[in-house]
């Protein structure tokens, strides 16, 4: 579950639908009352006051008004988790909690309002690549992607996390990287409810934790978390980024060895976005044979 924290709580959207089993209902229509409660990290906002960072209530608005005035359904359950469907595809949306109110139902006696209220996590793929070349504290890389994996699997709202084998890589990197010592490189995926810039800033500090420094750019390191893609292309719900602070998908990915090997090993049928289209991990392997990457072995 997410952190309970900052809120956008929009109230009182009304418009006129056709929802309900009566005959009635389907022919007259009625007003609906609509309240969303969306939990948004909003540290970015409050700092920027750039419109980007947060969630557009006018747009919700309007989302909650074409699903009322749409589709006539039976329930107000299915409207109000169809409104909480896409208000969770909306990348900054962590969780929600959406209101319908029905105050004309036919209910047979005086009574004040119904409503229905369903509460939904944002429920994400993601897959994270994991490594490092220096040692900490005497101990080798591996040991950290260990650490790092075990913080990781104690992230709220980071679930159902699988781990590939860690695999041995020479650097990539032309003059940045000459004469460092080989990575230790491993990909997790994972489900998440938290917003990229949330899952970005917990990996800063699961390697701020583990002795991570940054001096030159694709310096050696201990360790190293990147966010290679997050939500499904093949569904649609991959965010896609061009911000230089997060890009999605991760630009690189695609021509390296040491993410597209891990990244197969614990998921087979991995896809990627690449561009417009979405393609097989495994079919952008063979072109990447050039890159030396060996399973690690614990010499223990
Ligand atoms: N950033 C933007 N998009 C992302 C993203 N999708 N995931 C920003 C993570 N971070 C992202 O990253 C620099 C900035 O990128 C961050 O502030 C973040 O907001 P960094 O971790 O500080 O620096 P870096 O890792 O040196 O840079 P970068 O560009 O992430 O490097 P890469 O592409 O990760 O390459 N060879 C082998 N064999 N194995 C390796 O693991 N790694 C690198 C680093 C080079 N060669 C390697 C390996
Ligand atoms: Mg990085």
């Amino acid at each position: 579950m997410t952190r309970r924290g900052d809120l956008v709580r929009l109230t009182g959207v009304r418009a006129r639908g056709f929802h309900g089993v009566f005959d009635h209902e389907r022919r007259d229509g009625q007003d609906f009352v609509v309240d969303v409660e969306m939990h948004v990290d909003l540290t970015r906002a409050g700092r920027t006051d750039d419109l980007a960072h947060t969630v557009h209530y006018g747009e919700v608005a309007a989302d909650v008004v074409a699903v009322v005035e749409g589709e006539p359904r039976d329930l107000i359950e299915s409207v109000a988790s169809q409104i909480a469907d896409r208000v969770l595809a909306r990348p900054l949306v962590e969780s929600v909690t959406v209101t319908v109110h029905k105050p004309q139902a036919p209910v047979g006696v005086p009574f004040g309002d119904v409503e229905v209220v369903v509460r939904r996590d944002k429920d994400l793929p993601v897959v994270l690549a994991l490594g490092g070349n220096l040692e900490r504290d005497g101990a080798g890389p591996d040991v950290t992607l260990r650490e790092a994996v075990a913080r990781l699997r104690r992230t709220p709202g980071l679930r159902r996390l699988r781990v590939s084998d860690a695999f041995v890589t020479a650097p990539v990197g032309g003059d940045l990287v000459a004469g460092q010592p080989d990575y230790v490189n491993a990909v997790a995926v994972a489900r998440t409810s938290l917003s990229p810039g949330r899952l970005l800033a917990r990996l800063h500090d699961v390697e701020a934790a583990l002795g991570r420094t940054r001096t030159a750019r694709w310096g050696a390191r201990t360790l190293d978390l990147d966010l290679v893609q997050y939500g499904d292309p093949l569904e649609g719900t991959d965010v896609r980024s061009t911000a230089e602070e997060l890009t999605l998908p991760h630009p690189r990915a695609r021509e390296r060895a040491f993410v597209l090997v891990p990244w197969l090993d614990v998921d087979p049928a991995a896809r990627l976005r690449v561009g417009e289209e979405v393609v097989a991990v495994g079919d952008l392997v063979p072109a990447l044979s050039d890159q030396a990457v060996r399973r690690w072995e614990d010499p223990r």
